[in-house]
């Protein structure tokens, strides 16, 4: 009997302690919001001494957020509540004042009220102030998102366990439109994505209105993210029918205490879709009005609506050119029906036809050059980092300090198409920031990609900056655990491009994981190591585009079938005298498009950064690169180099197993043996390949590959995601 007892007390202390962690499973939903309590107790003890009670007042949506956001947030760290009040007229010491100088007498009356001004309309500040001889913390913007904004800051201060002893504080964002570009259709599949379906439950709005569309704005307002393009470029005329529009209407609701505006794909064609016309072209009266009457009407819906993202005569999208009409044309019509409504359309550079008898990575730049100075001044054009295509490493797009009178938006790829899907751990944070701090000498040294887009360099009224989201139905939002960084990296880095990839790397694990230093330390070094892993183990050494086609999925360097611009071939250019793409002046002369001394450095071997080598150059098997082995060896050692960092990646993993709750431990280790798999799999897939040219042995100290090259070529995936 008594052991019995024994059993069954044994029973319920196992439920006791099994239920709470089904129930607060770490499935990754709540991302970098996770407001874990503070173990800290002297930490904690500081904190509240300067949390006493929080004085709030306003009743805007925003504001409500706010305060949500402030509750939730103490609750979670602290344990408990702190009272929020909108009285002023006694203040305690160590009171937490939020709001502007219209909403808080407190914060009119007070010093800070010039510091404020200097925080732009989205910008704040936080700062210890002395109010009735009481020391007090004020977050202060002239705006309720700025309050926002200012809000989520200190929160990340708590989390990331900053010191709140006598801060003094002024953020604002560099660039103005900061947006998330969804290539969500109307069907619910993600063109490229990932991650699950579509966050947008078309088929149940606007009636339904699920609780993730308000954690997704909460998401995106923590990092500053202030629009959101919610359907695909590859656009679907639907979405401007009346019948959409009540949905999109709806989903602007939630999104808008947030400070996050909401845009639409165009599709050019849609006045001849939808409309009954019987032409697009946009110089004809009939079109131009067609479009100025659904703007209209878009506004009747949705009266802060963003504007139109566009990709035009681009992979099969229509287009002015369909009417011999230029880009520019195009783009100022639906221009000119946005502007009275202060809506902006971002026109894509991304153009590229293999009917041109041009090297792809120049047809852009050709394209776009020339409509410098011809575009309305709400219309941006948005370019890749990259002129090719969102490859693991592309140098910077020549179109950047190449067309000084039209503000210039980068567009960086968040979701991983080409690197990994959703099963490879690749922080892009450098890559973003490489990208941006390239030099395009268009103004001398120092005019740098990110000072073109934050429109610094010629003093441009609007800026803006796309990531394309990796985020779906997913229960984590992004697939990988570490997807999640580059969402948030890519928001902290669209508000401050000056942000180190570290120091964002390290405030994401903070908030997603632990403050525990001994996982930080090895987790942030494999995160900022992932990228260059990642090149190495796809394509070294400038190499690019060479996985399958269509799909994207894995690699295939041996594609040389269907159009010559998707194939592998047309990118690597291998034969027996050698490899790479020759883009000097006895090639394709792409290096023409960049300002001196840029050209010259592109164009010359010697002084070619070697991970651009062979975009810009062909070069022979036996060319000595700079460790001193000839290039084959070189490729050799870099895709040996790539995989086999991978296993170290998995051992760092390891080693921090136990600092973390257990379900995201072993997703993310589960994950990493699948990278492990396919980063195998892509050396060994094209050094095969490339073996065949080359001739050469792949010297003794490497494992031999296990199979063929017939067994990769043969290898056929029918149902990728994303495609
Ligand atoms: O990278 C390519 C993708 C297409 C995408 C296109 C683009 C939305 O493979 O899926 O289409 O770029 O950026 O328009």
């Amino acid at each position: 009997m008594k052991r019995y007892r024994c059993f069954f007390v044994k029973f319920l202390l196992c439920l006791f302690f099994l239920i709470p962690y089904q129930i607060f499973a770490e499935d990754g939903y709540r991302l970098w919001l996770r407001y874990e309590p503070i173990e800290n107790a002297e930490l904690r003890n500081e904190y509240r001494s300067m949390l006493r009670e929080i004085n709030f007042p306003g009743e805007s949506p925003t504001f409500q957020a706010a305060r949500e956001e402030l509750n939730r947030g103490i609750e979670g760290l602290f344990n408990s509540k702190i009272s929020i009040t909108d009285n002023d007229s006694i203040i305690k010491e160590g009171t937490l004042i939020v709001g502007t100088p219209s909403s808080s007498d407190l914060i009119a009356a007070s010093t800070i009220h010039d510091e404020v001004s200097k925080a732009g309309k989205e910008g704040f500040i936080i700062e210890t102030i002395e109010t009735n001889e009481k020391q007090c913390i004020c977050i202060a913007s002239n705006t309720d998102t700025g309050v926002l904004y200012g809000v989520f800051h200190f929160l990340r201060m708590l989390q990331t366990r900053k010191h709140i002893k006598n801060i003094s504080i002024v953020r604002k964002p560099r660039i103005r439109y900061r947006l998330l570009n969804h290539w969500d259709n109307l069907d619910r599949t993600v063109e490229r994505g990932y991650a699950g379906s579509s966050l947008w439950d078309w088929h149940k709005l606007p009636d339904y209105i699920k609780p993730r569309y308000k954690d997704y704005a909460r998401a995106n307002a923590s990092i500053g993210i202030n629009g959101t393009v919610i359907t695909n470029v590859n656009a679907n005329a639907d979405v401007l029918t009346p019948q959409y529009l009540e949905k999109v209407a709806a989903l602007a609701d939630v999104l808008r205490p947030y400070g996050i505006k909401v845009y639409l794909t165009a599709r050019f064609s849609a006045p001849v879709e939808i409309g009954g016309l019987e032409t697009a072209d946009p110089l004809e009266p009939e079109v131009v009005s067609w479009w100025k009457n659904k703007v209209d009407e878009i506004y009747k819906y949705i009266p802060d609506f963003g504007g139109f993202l566009v990709k035009a005569n681009s992979e099969g999208q229509p287009g002015p050119q369909d009417y011999e009409r230029s880009h520019a044309a195009g783009a100022n019509m639906l221009a000119y029906a946005l502007a009275p409504h202060d809506g902006i359309v971002m026109w894509r550079a991304f153009v590229y036809s293999n009917e041109v008898p041009e090297d792809r990575a120049k047809q852009a730049y050709n394209e776009f050059k020339p409509l410098d100075g011809k575009f309305r001044d709400n219309v941006l054009v948005q370019v890749k980092n990259g002129p090719i295509d969102f490859q693991p490493r592309e140098p910077f797009h020549p179109l950047f300090g190449a067309m000084p009178k039209t503000p210039l938006m980068m567009e960086f790829q968040i979701t991983q198409e080409y690197l990994g899907f959703a099963t490879h751990l690749v922080y892009l944070a450098p890559l973003y920031k490489e990208a941006l701090y390239s030099d395009t000498y268009a103004k001398g040294k120092g005019s740098y990609v990110s000072e073109v887009v934050d429109g610094s360099l010629e003093d441009h009224r609007i800026s803006g900056i796309a990531g394309v989201s990796n985020i779906g139905t997913n229960r984590n939002w992004c697939g990988h655990t570490f997807g999640q960084a580059n969402w948030y990296a890519y928001g902290r880095l669209a508000w401050n491009h000056k942000l180190s990839s570290g120091e964002i790397a390290e405030e994401w694990l903070r908030m997603t994981f632990t403050n525990n230093i001994d996982f930080i330390n090895p987790v942030k070094k494999m995160m900022m190591a992932s990228r260059e892993i990642t090149v190495n183990y796809m394509t070294p050494i400038g190499l690019a585009h060479m996985m399958g086609r269509g799909h994207h999925y894995g690699p295939a360097p041996w594609v040389d079938e269907g159009r010559a611009d998707w194939t592998s071939v047309y990118y690597h250019r291998a034969d027996t005298g050698g490899i790479g793409f020759d883009r000097t002046v006895t090639g394709s002369n792409a290096v023409s498009q960049y300002h001196s001394p840029v050209a010259e450095k592109f164009a010359d071997i010697e002084t070619c950064p070697e991970k651009y080598l062979l975009w810009f150059h062909h070069l022979p098997w036996d060319y000595t690169t700079n460790s001193g082995r000839t290039l084959w060896n070189e490729l050799v050692h870099r895709y040996y180099q790539g995989a086999d960092s991978v296993k170290w990646m998995q051992k760092t993993w390891r080693s921090v197993k136990g600092m973390i709750d257990r379900e995201r431990h072993n997703k993310v280790s589960e994950f990493l043996e699948i990278q492990k798999q396919e980063a195998d799999w892509w050396r060994n897939a094209c050094l095969l390949y490339f073996q065949t040219y080359s001739r050469r042995p792949i010297p003794e100290k490497y494992d031999k590959p296990s199979k063929s090259l017939l067994h990769y070529k043969n290898l056929e995936f029918k149902y990728v995601p994303g495609h």
